[in-house]
Parts: C-alpha cells; sequence; structure tokens
C-alpha cells in the first residue's frame, strides 16, 4: 500500500500563484521586503527554488495584467530555462477606475465591452503559450439595496461568459471562481458554488467552477462541495489558502489542516488526485509578513502532508465501517489516518525523487535569498497592481 502511497505523492501536481513573490499587505500597510521580484521574469525565478526543493510545483499561474509582458513566448521560454513552466493565467477586471460599477455586469456597455475583450485577451494570451486553464474572478456586485438589477446583473454575466466560452480553443477551459463577499457588500455576482455551477452548467463542459478555500462564509462545510462538485464532473480547480476571518490569503493548512485533509480526502475518494484527473491544485496566497519563497515552500508541503494523510485512509475498513453503521468505528478509521504523522514518509518520497528530505532548511542553505537581496537593486518591486 505504502508503494501506491508515495507514487500517488511523487506524482501530484501543486500550481503556484506569480503573485505570492510580489509584495502585498492589507488595505493599511504594505510592508515591502528586500529581495522581492520587480518582473515576472524574476517572479518565475522564485516560483522555480519552490518546485526546485519541493518537485511537485512545476507550473506558475499569472495574473494579467499585474504579469504582463510583451512576449508570453519568450517568459515560456525562460520559465523553461528555470526548470518550471507557465500555468493558468488568470483575469483581471477589478483594479479599473471603469469598473468601479462592475465590470462584466457593468450598467454601462462600453465598460462591459472592455471587460470581455480583458477576458478574451486572456484567452489569447493562454493559447498563445499552449496554457489550458482561464481563471475569471469578478469583484462584480453592488453596495446598497436596490443600485442595480440582480437579474439584469446575472443576464449580462452570462452574456459575457458566453462569449468568453466561445473562445476557448481546443482542450482550453473557463474556471470560474466565486467569493462571498468583498469588495461588494451587498451583492456580489458570483458569490456561491451554486451560482459558479449553473453557469458553468449552461456554458458547456470546457467551464469548470473554481473552489478557493478562503471565500466562504466561517462554517461551510467546503469538502460536501467538493464532493458534490466532483460528482457532477465540474470541479476544475483549488485556490488554496487559510482564512482566519475573510479571505486572508495565508498559508494553507495553517488556520485549519483537518480541513484541509477532509477536502483532500474527497479528492483521493473520487479518485482525482492524479494530474490526468483534470483538477488545477493551486495555491492562492499572499505572504505579508513573512519571507515569500519559504512561506510558498511550506505551503506546498502543507498540501502534501493533508494529501499523504488522505491517502492513507483506510478505505476497506472505512467502507465496512459506514456500511455497518458503525459511527464511531468509521470515525476512528478516518481519525486515524489524519493524526498520523506523515512527515518521515514525505521525507522518503523527497529522496526517491532525488530531493533534499527538508526543502526548507536546502532552501534556507542555498543562499539564494541573499543573493536576491544582492541582486535586485533599484527598479520597482512588484506587488499588487504592479
Ligand atoms: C479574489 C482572488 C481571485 C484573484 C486573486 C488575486 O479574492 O481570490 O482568485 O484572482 O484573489
Ligand atoms: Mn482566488
Ligand atoms: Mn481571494
Amino acid at each position: 500500500m505504502t508503494d501506491a502511497v508515495r507514487a500517488a505523492l511523487r506524482a501530484q501536481r501543486i500550481e503556484l500563484p506569480s503573485w505570492a513573490f510580489g509584495n502585498s499587505g492589507t488595505r493599511f500597510k504594505v510592508f515591502a521586503q528586500r529581495g522581492v521580484p520587480r518582473t515576472p521574469y524574476e517572479k518565475v525565478e522564485d516560483a522555480a527554488q519552490v518546485h526546485r526543493y519541493t518537485g511537485v510545483a512545476p507550473t506558475v499561474a499569472l495574473h494579467i495584467p499585474w504579469d504582463k509582458v510583451d512576449d508570453y513566448t519568450d517568459l515560456a521560454a525562460f520559465a523553461g530555462e528555470c526548470g518550471v513552466g507557465l500555468g493558468t493565467i488568470n483575469a483581471n477586471v477589478f483594479q479599473d477606475d471603469d469598473y468601479m460599477l462592475g465590470s462584466v455586469t457593468s450598467p454601462d456597455p462600453v465598460v462591459r465591452r472592455k471587460a470581455v475583450d480583458h477576458l478574451l485577451e486572456c484567452v489569447e494570451i493562454a493559447a498563445g503559450v499552449g496554457v489550458r486553464d482561464v481563471k475569471l474572478w469578478f469583484s462584480d456586485g453592488t453596495n446598497y439595496p436596490g443600485q442595480d438589477s440582480i437579474r439584469a446583473r446575472q443576464d449580462r454575466l452570462a452574456e459575457a461568459l458566453r462569449e468568453t466560452y466561445e473562445a476557448l480553443g481546443e482542450g482550453q477551459r473557463l474556471l470560474l471562481e466565486y467569493k462571498l463577499f468583498e469588495p461588494a457588500f451587498y451583492t456580489t455576482d458570483v458569490p456561491d458554488w451554486g451560482t459558479a455551477y449553473a453557469h458553468c452548467l449552461r456554458l458547456g463542459p470546457k467551464a469548470q467552477v473554481v473552489i478557493d478555500t478562503g471565500h466562504h462564509a466561517p462554517g461551510t462545510n467546503i469538502e460536501f462541495i467538493v464532493a458534490f462538485l466532483l460528482r457532477e464532473g465540474k470541479l476544475g480547480a483549488f485556490d488554496f489558502n487559510s482564512r482566519f476571518y475573510a479571505d486572508d490569503d495565508l498559508m494553507v493548512g495553517a488556520a485549519d489542516p483537518f480541513q484541509l485533509f477532509r477536502i483532500m480526502h474527497e479528492i483521493v475518494v473520487a479518485d482525482a488526485l492524479a494530474p490526468e484527473a483534470g483538477i488545477a491544485f493551486m495555491l492562492d496566497q499572499c505572504h505579508n509578513i513573512e519571507p515569500k519563497i519559504p512561506a510558498q515552500i511550506r505551503s506546498v508541503m502543507n498540501v502534501q502532508e493533508a494529501t499523504a494523510k488522505a491517502l492513507l485512509v483506510d478505505h476497506r475498513a472505512l467502507t465496512e465501517a459506514q456500511q455497518a453503521g458503525d459511527v464511531l468505528g468509521a470515525n476512528a478509521v478516518f481519525m486515524d489516518a489524519y493524526n498520523t504523522d506523515v512527515r518521515p514518509l514525505l521525507a522518503q518520497v523527497r529522496q526517491e525523487m532525488g530531493l533534499d528530505p527538508d526543502p526548507v532548511a536546502a532552501y534556507a542553505r542555498s543562499g539564494y535569498a541573499d543573493k536576491i537581496v544582492a541582486d535586485r537593486v533599484g527598479g520597482q518591486q512588484a506587488g499588487w497592481g504592479a
């Protein structure tokens, strides 16, 4: 059994967000860190470090226009030289003055056109570098009752999604992400998985839902959503992170490692862990007060630990207990796996992959952190909006 578990762990893939390597903060303060990337190329270099020490994070998601470059083929080639590849293209229709009343759901047709054109540009960028997924998240919504028609906004959303969907090439996917609230506080146009699911269902098989683990009300049973969407063939991807209050974008597995285990258990029972199953496991995080590269390494390790525990669940014993109505027995089987210390197993997996068993220590010893501080002098550091 552990042979299969170790093979599954070696084959696991986790995508990194380019924006995790830039400066970030809250609306109160951004604490700039020394050595932070100034260009998408430098973000890719940093992401490659995470892959170098973990071996399971070979792609970097881009956010457009934060990562706008003249030539994406050149960036992809550079990524290849660094040992990684480009991943999901994330659209950004939330940081332009024109979007004050919404982007694709704005009451102004000129603004809607501008927003859809950006989504089409993202599809084109992805196609140009052979990337499968384009991820859409809309900050659209309203702040006050009566501000706009809830129904009309759904119509505008459906129209924009349809046009984007039609532009997808062979093998491409549209990933629709929902979020409960923020920055809109009264209505959000895609607030929950049900809304995202309904739109994706109408669009067709290339449209799938993204679950950002930070985008729910407190107490939401996320693993139920995972199980449901998997069953319907409509789960496309995760944006992993932890939230203590509301979309804090902190390190995945930091707030509630048990929840992450429960989510990964649903993935394992649906046989959806392997990359061929088509679920993109991405991080969507920012590191405001901690060093960014080690924080990404730690996050990848947290996902690996939750996955290893999920792979260790004794499914035969669990099913037997479930079918016998043995409530305590079933729960005990589940908790046995969760309570297993999988760190030695993962250390072994890394050694089998020719890696250092302790990625955080190996990165610390490498001297890369000092090197980027010395090298990256001058220029404008990347950050949200840069
Ligand atoms: C929105 C979100 C979405 C964005 C990212 C930067 O809260 O989760 O995925 O693209 O943050
Ligand atoms: Mn997200
Ligand atoms: Mn978010």
